[in-house]
Order: C-alpha cells, then structure tokens, then sequence
C-alpha cells in the first residue's frame, strides 16, 4: 500500500520575510514593467515605486494522500526570531497543506513539542467530533504524542478548510503565533469543465505579527508581500483562506473583480462577482482572477468597520499580482456551478435562539448569559433532524459564529434574505442576528460553537452542544 508519510522539513519561510527580500521588485524589473502600481482604493496609477519588501510567491508544502490515506506527522513546536513570539507545524509557517478526498482515512500524529498544552481541531471539516477525531476536549500535554485519526465520509463536500489548535484559553496566542494550515477536500468544482487546467493559487492569510520597528505585519502562505503572477487574458484560481486568531481581512485586487465560485468549505450554486471579499477570522472563499492588461497590481485589505473604533481596520498590502507575458483570450468564466440542496423546505424540529454577549457584569464575553464550560451540554440536539437557529449579536461589536462538525445554510441576515449558500463561520452583525439552519448529519457526541475571534472565545463567548441518538 502506497502510503506518504511526512520526509522533509524546511525552515520557517517568514524569516526571509523579516530580512525583507526584494525579489518582487527584481521580478518586475525582469518582467520590464515600470515601477507604478494600481493601488485597490482607486484603481488608478500610483506615484509611489513598488513595495521594497515583497517576495515570490511560494505555495505551502503539500501532504496529499494516496490510495485512500494520508499519514503524518505534525510537531507544534516554538520558534525563536528576532520578531514576535512564532510558532509552527514541523517547522512551516503555515503549516502544510493537507490535500485529501471525500472517503480518506487521514491519520495525524500531534508532537507537542511545545511548553504548554495544545490540540488540533479540522475547522469545517464533516468528521466525528468524539475518541481521536475532531475532539477539542482533549489535551496533548507538552512532550506528549497523540495520534489523531479522521475519516472523511464518501458524501464529504469537497472545498477548503484548515487546522489549528484549540485548547480553550489560549487558542488566540497560539494560533496568532502561526499554528495554522489549509487543507483541500478534492473533487467538486475541479471537476467543472471551465476550471480544469486553471493555475490553483493558494493564499493562507495570517498576522498580524510584529514586524520590523513593530509594524504589524500580515503574511501569505509565510511571507511578506509575495508577488503573484499573471499572463493578461489568464484566469486562475484562488483559494483565500483567513487563519488568523482575531484579524479581518477585506481583500480588493486592484483593477479586477473577483468573481466568487465558493464561501468557506462549499460551493456556491451560482458565481457571484464582488469588487471585496471580506474574510472575518476563520473564514474562506474561492474567486476567480482573469488578468488584466500588463501591470502591477495591488491585492490590498482595504479599510474596514470604521465606525466601531475597538474593530475598526486600516488598509494594509497583502500582496502584489504582476500582470505580464504573452496575452491570451479569456476563457468564458462559468455561471452555474454545483446544483444547491438547501434546507429551505424541509422540517424543522426545533427553533433556537442564542445570544452572544460582552457583559458589563458578569463574564465579559458570554453565549446565553454564561462563559465556556467544557464540561457543561449548553444545547441537546438529536442526530439527523434539522434546526433552524436565531444568533442574536447583543453587542456593538462583530463576532464571527462557527459550530463544528456540520455546516449550515444561512437564511437570513438582520431579516434579510440571503442567496442560497453554506457557511461554516458567519459574521454576526452588531446588535444584528443571522438566521441559520443546520443539519445534525451522521455524527452524535459533543462539540462547541463559538466566535471565532480567538480572543473572544478564550475569554468565554463558547458552549457545547449534544448530538444525541
Ligand atoms: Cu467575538
């Protein structure tokens, strides 16, 4: 039996990064285009010369399984730079990239080879929440081994996810410290015709670090600014994946639209075409780029919630896209994707209303009145019926919802209708309520919803739900 195992290593990327390469800045200047750039706010030519810092792009190492498997290893470990505190999987920042098939048994040996206890959740993934699978209740303690084993089902929806640690009271400072990976469930939209042969760019999105002069410094895929290239007329894919513990990114290309094909782990019935893709921590969407004329353009997160000062975000740079070579003619892009099953005429068994609090008095960040006790059921749910949840947002604050386990379709936002999607993370409007239906698919015991700003949920904005026969 074929099986890959985990053989090579390599150091942390993102210390290139803190030197500051130049490599973008070179790659231009071979590429023989003038040092102006389209900034995502206007669209237009900037005065200002390209980026010093930016770097080549590099794709995570990838871990992909054969015949049915994948085995590894994955040692959380500490590093010491000369920035922030960082911490990575075997060494990578971000961890490697898992890719896997609806039906794999997935095998992931967790050496904590850390100071202090840690755990691994699959954030989005459709496993068994219980024993050695997606268990956030247990514990790996420091020096400890622990042999995690997931087994996606057959019906597994192919799309994209990640992993990170979620020990409850320090999963900000560890997964802000780099603990964080993508992994990609085959199958699905790469099987559409029009997405066949198309560049496959992934951008596992993290920060903010503390860079040189303790700027904050946000990474993709571990480095500083990479430049992505483009031929003008090619369309290529991008999966964006938000892994950062509490940080929003509200990503525009400059001079490009992105035309939508996924949010989170599922694609979208339909391809929607969007100027921004706000990503909240957690969260995941796939577009599609189709390269505009020769030039440099700028993949910025532009500026986002200004007026609720404590969340209020400034635009940063996240990346810079080269547009060059040879043109080539556009390929049409598609329109309809995958056919929607929604949960809109089915049966509801119960209506729940929850409400996520920060409290004067009180635990400071509360779900339903009360902060997180792991071993306290907050909701019972009965395996294989369908709910329909109202997610109150009594704060003036965003909160990104997140349950494990099963996905969700969101019905409404603030009351108004949303186009048929699923999501597994959803962003709770201040002093707004999303209206969400679940189905209890497959799997009974225990696991949490959150929000998942980690911060947030380190201090008590959690509870637990049974699946019970
Ligand atoms: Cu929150």
């Amino acid at each position: 039996m074929m099986v890959r195992t985990e053989t090579d290593h390599r150091t942390v990327v993102s210390r290139r990064a803190l030197v500051g390469a130049s490599a973008g800045a070179a790659t231009a200047a071979a590429l023989g285009l003038s040092a102006t750039r389209m900034t995502a706010q206007t669209g237009t030519p900037a005065a200002s010369p390209v980026a010093a810092s930016t770097d080549t792009f590099i794709e995570p190492q990838v871990r992909a399984s054969e015949n049915g498997r994948l085995v590894m290893t994955l040692q959380a470990m500490e590093e010491a730079t000369s920035g922030s505190p960082r911490m990575a999987y075997s060494d990578m920042l971000p961890g490697p990239t898992w890719r896997v098939r609806p039906g794999d048994n997935v095998k992931v040996a967790l050496v904590n080879a850390t100071t202090e206890g840690t755990n691994l959740h699959v954030h989005g993934l459709h496993v068994s929440p219980s024993g050695n699978s997606d268990n956030i209740f247990l514990h790996i303690e420091p020096g400890q081994t622990f042999n995690y084993e997931y087994q996606l089902p057959e019906n597994h929806i192919p799309g994209t996810y990640w992993y990170h640690p979620h020990p409850h009271g320090v999963s900000a400072a560890q997964v802000g410290a780099g603990l964080a990976g993508a992994i990609i469930v085959e199958g699905g939209l790469d099987d559409l015709p029009e997405l066949q042969g198309l560049n496959e760019r992934i951008l596992v999105l993290q920060g903010p670090f503390t860079g040189p002069g303790n700027q904050p410094q946000y990474l993709v895929n571990g480095q500083v600014n990479p430049v992505i290239e483009i031929q003008p007329g090619e369309t290529q894919r991008w999966r964006l994946l938000n892994v950062s513990a509490n940080a929003f990114f509200n990503l525009r290309l400059a001079g490009h639209a992105m035309h939508r094909i996924a949010i989170d782990g599922s694609p979208l019935p339909e391809a929607q075409t969007v100027d921004v893709q706000l990503l909240g921590p957690g969260e995941r969407a796939e577009v599609l780029i189709q390269g505009g004329e020769a030039g440099i353009y700028e993949l910025q997160s532009v500026a986002w919630s200004p007026d609720i000062p404590s969340q209020a975000t400034d635009q940063f740079l996240v990346a810079t896209m080269i547009s060059a070579g040879e043109g080539i003619t556009p390929a049409a892009l598609p329109t309809t994707l995958i056919p929607f099953e929604g949960l809109g005429n089915d049966e509801i068994a119960a209506h729940r209303e929850i409400t996520f609090q920060e409290n004067v008095t009180g635990p400071a960040f509360a779900i339903d009145n009360l902060a997180f006790v792991e071993d306290r059921v907050d909701q019972v749910v009965t395996l294989g019926t369908i709910e329909e949840w109202t997610i109150r947002n009594a704060s003036p604050e965003w909160h990104p919802f997140h349950i494990h386990v099963n996905d969700f379709q969101v019905m409404s936002r603030n009351g108004v209708p949303e186009s048929p999607h699923y999501e597994d993370t959803t962003l709770l409007p201040p002093n707004g309520e999303v209206v969400i239906r679940t189905r209890f698919a497959d799997y009974t015991g225990r696991f949490v919803y959150h929000c998942h700003i980690l911060v947030h949920e380190d201090a008590g904005m959690m509870a637990v739900v049974e699946v019970v026969e």
